[in-house]
């Protein structure tokens, strides 16, 4: 059953011990016209990825969604993606965690400086609206906590393994603290998330429905694309076309 607590104003928190998927029951509450709630997991049964893959989550993770209702145009949604990334790693980092961001959705630790890294969190956004206005938007980030790398996909590794176990209450509360500073200065996240991206000057190659792209990821847009200078000349990729991105 649900427990509800206050955790960080101005969120209320619903949380469970273990459900199918933080992302369906926000987008549950969003459709029953919540905001501001916050739907928190020790464990998901179902847990997604972007991209119908599956996200997994064992117990001792931070499997959570936010339900907001902003007053912006869709095209700025990918900026709440981007602003829980840079929470995620700054809560990350604050816990012992060299934690960087990957364009578009992940927060990942280096394992050296080829640009290789293993993956802590990842983010599912997700929303509903008009062309002009968002009805609303969930955004849904995993981050492994107190988990062991072999309850984890390979490629994964968790604050356990990085720093060993972190206080998840506080970890949340920081994180949300974070998240709402940003999404209340939408201008700030772009300049904060520079600051923080692995990608940022990597050569990289992205798999895009209309094609692979190889060069160098030179920047993000105001609205959280990247930029990247290929031989034929800059490309910008928004976050929805992005498939998969690799340093090579
Ligand atoms: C993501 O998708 O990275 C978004 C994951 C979002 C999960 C959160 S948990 C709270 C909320 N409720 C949900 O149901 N979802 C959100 P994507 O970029 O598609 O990456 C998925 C890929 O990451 C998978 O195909 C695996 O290769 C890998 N993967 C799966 N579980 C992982 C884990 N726990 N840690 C690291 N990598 C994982």
């Amino acid at each position: 059953p649900a427990v509800e607590f206050e955790l960080a104003a101005p969120f209320s928190v619903e949380y469970h011990d273990s459900i199918a998927s933080t992302n369906n029951r926000a987008r549950e509450l969003a459709g029953e016209g919540a905001t501001d709630v916050v739907v928190l997991a020790d464990e998901q049964t179902g847990g997604r990825g972007r991209l119908e893959r599956e996200w997994t989550a064992p117990s001792g993770g931070v499997w959570l969604s936010v339900v907001c209702r902003p007053d912006i145009a869709p095209a700025r949604a990918p900026l709440y993606t981007l602003a829980i990334s840079v929470a995620t790693a700054r809560a990350a980092r604050e816990a012992g965690v060299d934690a960087w961001i990957k364009w578009p959705n992940d927060v990942v630790v280096p394992t050296d400086d080829t640009g290789d890294y293993r993956k802590l969190s990842g983010i599912l956004t997700e929303m509903e609206g008009e062309t002009d206005r968002v009805e609303w938007i969930v955004v849904g980030p995993g981050i492994n906590a107190n988990i062991d790398a072999d309850a984890l996909p390979a490629g994964a590794t968790s604050i356990r393994e990085e720093a060993g176990d972190v206080d998840r209450r506080r970890f949340v509360q920081r994180l949300l603290a974070e998240f709402d500073r940003y999404r209340t200065d939408l201008e700030a996240v772009v300049p904060a998330w520079r600051e923080l991206a692995l990608t940022l000057g990597q050569r990289v190659r992205v798999d895009r429905p209309a094609g692979e792209l190889v060069g160098e990821a030179v920047d993000v847009t105001g609205s959280g694309a990247l930029v990247i200078e290929t031989d034929d000349g800059r490309v910008t990729v928004s976050a929805g076309d992005c498939e998969h991105l690799r340093p090579v």
